[in-house]
């Protein structure tokens, strides 16, 4: 399009020494700061930027998939959809997204606050890394970014702003329809797997038909539920940490969408985790100690989840969804306080059944991840893929049967 063009980092260094919220902060001569293309995302350009003064970093969409090449485009306004959810998200999760200092729309360009000595959450699960305030954090951004952009919060004009607002964000839409909801479960060029080991597996699963189904309702749901923003791919990749602060970073599949998505994503992503400790266990002192704290931090994050919204409703519900004059008698209080609870049993079905294809798609379908694929012994891979396997299956199918997280993180130990 005109005027964009791809950044290296000669040329992005001429750009941001035009830029004073940029170039003030870095301080010093242009020429002397240093720049590298970190990237290792799959569909972006990454710059670490750093002067004198401080450093800062740059997040430049390509028009294509950067995973597959050119042979895939993809629209830039992923960046304006990306930027205009992380300014609701620090809007209303102050302190755990990056600050942003500079928004260029003509070359999907967003210079954002450097997280040093943070790490992406995936690489500190591999080495075993604790991280004692994820769970807190996560669920204080899970719940308050889903609650203060859905009708539970919102008036109704408000709420239809911000559908209307990220209506456009189709491509991003239609590759999680692709890769999450449909090519898993049928045969697609683009899927892959631990062959042969799997090849039963995943067989299996293309001639599942309750599973169909059940992948089906959740792709409605996808598709239709508008209730919250979304992140759209909170996964723990999308998590920069240190063990003192949290951060989330790259939101540019954020629509307005079921908030079991997202918070289905956080879980899928720490059940991977914990099966694949198995390839990772010649780390010194072992990984039973790892995998009862990853179990830990699942547990922790619903509940804590569930306890934060709860409190955000009950303290914050303004919105046009459930109208105060209805539950304005003790009785109607009484009433409102379980149908509160019966919200958040439903949102935590929701969950898990997202939970689930997250955990199918990263194994059968395109983009896989590093947890498991770092395993590099296929053998112990397979193993602990076909655990996520089987308990993503029954997670998806048998939604019903798992009263509580704790139930969850129980079979996942059973199957491990
Ligand atoms: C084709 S893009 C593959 C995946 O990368 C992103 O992180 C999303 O999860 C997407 O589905
Ligand atoms: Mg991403």
């Amino acid at each position: 399009p005109p005027g964009y063009r791809a950044h290296d980092p000669e040329s992005l260094r001429g750009y941001l020494a035009e830029i004073s919220a940029v170039r003030d902060r870095l301080g010093g001569d242009p020429a002397a700061w240093t720049i590298e293309e970190v990237g290792d995302g799959n569909l972006n350009l990454v710059f670490k930027v750093r002067g004198p003064a401080m450093g800062v970093a740059v997040k430049q969409a390509l028009p294509y998939l950067r995973l597959v090449g050119e042979g895939w485009p993809l629209p830039l306004e992923r960046a304006h959809f990306e930027h205009m959810a992380l300014s609701h998200e620090a809007r209303h999760a102050r302190g755990l997204v990056p600050e942003i200092y500079h928004y260029d729309e003509t070359l999907a360009l967003i210079a954002m606050e450097l997280l040093e000595p943070h790490i992406i959450m995936r690489h500190g699960m591999i080495a075993g890394t604790v991280y004692p305030k994820f769970a807190d954090d996560l669920s204080t951004f899970a719940a308050n970014t889903l609650f203060f952009t859905s009708d539970l919060a919102l008036k109704a004009a408000e709420k239809k702003a911000m559908v209307a607002a990220f209506a456009g964000n189709t491509e991003l839409c239609k590759i999680t329809e692709d890769l999450i909801f449909t090519e898993p479960y049928m045969v697609a060029e683009r899927n892959r797997w631990t062959a042969p080991y799997l090849d039963p597996l995943a067989a299996s699963i293309r001639d599942d038909g309750d599973l169909k189904v059940a992948v089906s309702r959740l792709k409605v749901k996808f598709m239709c539920d508008a209730e919250a923003m979304l992140h759209g791919d909170l996964h723990t990749g999308s998590v920069m940490l240190t063990p003192q602060e949290t951060r989330v970073i790259d939101p540019e599949f954020a629509f307005m969408g079921p908030m079991g998505f997202d918070t289905g994503a956080v879980i899928a992503n720490l059940l991977i985790a914990y099966f694949s400790q198995v390839g990772h266990e010649s780390a010194p002192g072992g990984r039973d100690d790892y995998r009862a704290w990853v179990l830990q931090a699942t547990t922790d994050f619903w509940n804590g989840f569930r306890a934060k919204f709860k409190k955000l409703w009950e303290e914050n519900g303004t919105g046009d969804a459930y109208p105060a004059p209805l539950f304005a008698s003790e009785a109607g209080q009484k009433r409102l306080a379980a149908e509160r609870e019966a919200y958040l049993d439903r949102l935590f079905a929701d969950t898990l059944g997202f939970a689930a294809a997250k955990i199918i798609r990263r194994i059968l379908g395109l983009a896989h991840n590093i947890d498991l694929e770092k395993i590099t012994d296929e053998r112990v891979r397979a193993t602990a893929e076909a655990r996520c396997l089987r308990l993503a299956r029954d997670m998806m199918v048998n939604t019903g049967a798992y009263g509580s997280i704790e139930a969850v993180c129980g079979q996942a130990e059973r199957l491990n």
